[in-house]
């Protein structure tokens, strides 16, 4: 059995003109692909290779194997940021989310702008995420391939700030990309759903 590579959930246009059908054919195509198929490689024959995407990356992390950690983590990752974006994305955040994001941040703006100082503040490769904790909600980036899931923390949402994310449509602004995905792609009915089952799902 080897890891499956999903299937972006809408079409590669479909987040045009905010993300390019040539951005989603490269970071899916290629980048996503590739994780997959490496991960798949280092599995091979080993005791990983009948075990489920999240078992095989904490037990990588557990066992400091870093090759198969990245790969297993970027794949998942990867995954999770595909519904993390929609076509019918941005708005605003509905019911017991709502309510939790007003708790914790004040209001939406308030939490977009802690949002983007974490997405932009993040020097090189990695990841923003909005997760949901023991403690309520928070906002956190991590580097690289790291994943909040390590550390406990439920993800709700995701945006990938490596330059392979958005550098064929905005070069160097990881500004414009960041505003692109709060204001016109941020998909609130998945992090919705992941808030209410408490649980990551990708
Ligand atoms: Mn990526």
């Amino acid at each position: 059995m080897s890891i499956e590579f999903p299937d972006l959930p809408y079409a590669t246009d479909a987040l045009e003109p905010h993300l390019s059908a040539k951005t989603l054919e490269f970071h899916h195509g290629k980048h996503h692909k590739s994780y997959v198929d490496k991960l798949n490689s280092a599995i091979q024959g080993t005791a990983y290779e009948d075990q489920s995407l999240e078992t095989i990356m904490t037990g990588a992390h557990e066992a400091s194997e870093t090759a198969v950690f990245n790969n297993a983590a970027q794949a998942w990752n990867h995954s999770f940021l595909w519904h993390s974006m929609s076509p019918d994305g941005g708005g605003k955040p509905t019911g017991a989310l709502a309510d939790a994001i007003n708790a914790r941040f004040g209001n939406l703006e308030k939490f977009q702008a802690e949002f983007k100082a974490a997405a932009l503040g993040r020097f090189g490769s990695g990841w923003a995420w909005l997760v949901r904790t023991a403690d309520g909600l928070d906002i956190v980036s991590t580097g690289n391939a790291d994943t909040p899931l390590i550390d406990g923390a439920t993800p709700l949402l995701t945006l990938d700030v490596w330059e392979h994310a958005y550098y064929l449509d905005y070069q160097n602004k990881r500004r414009a990309y960041i505003d692109a995905y709060l204001s016109e792609l941020i998909n609130w009915d998945f992090a919705a759903q992941n808030y209410e089952a408490k649980r990551a799902v990708a």
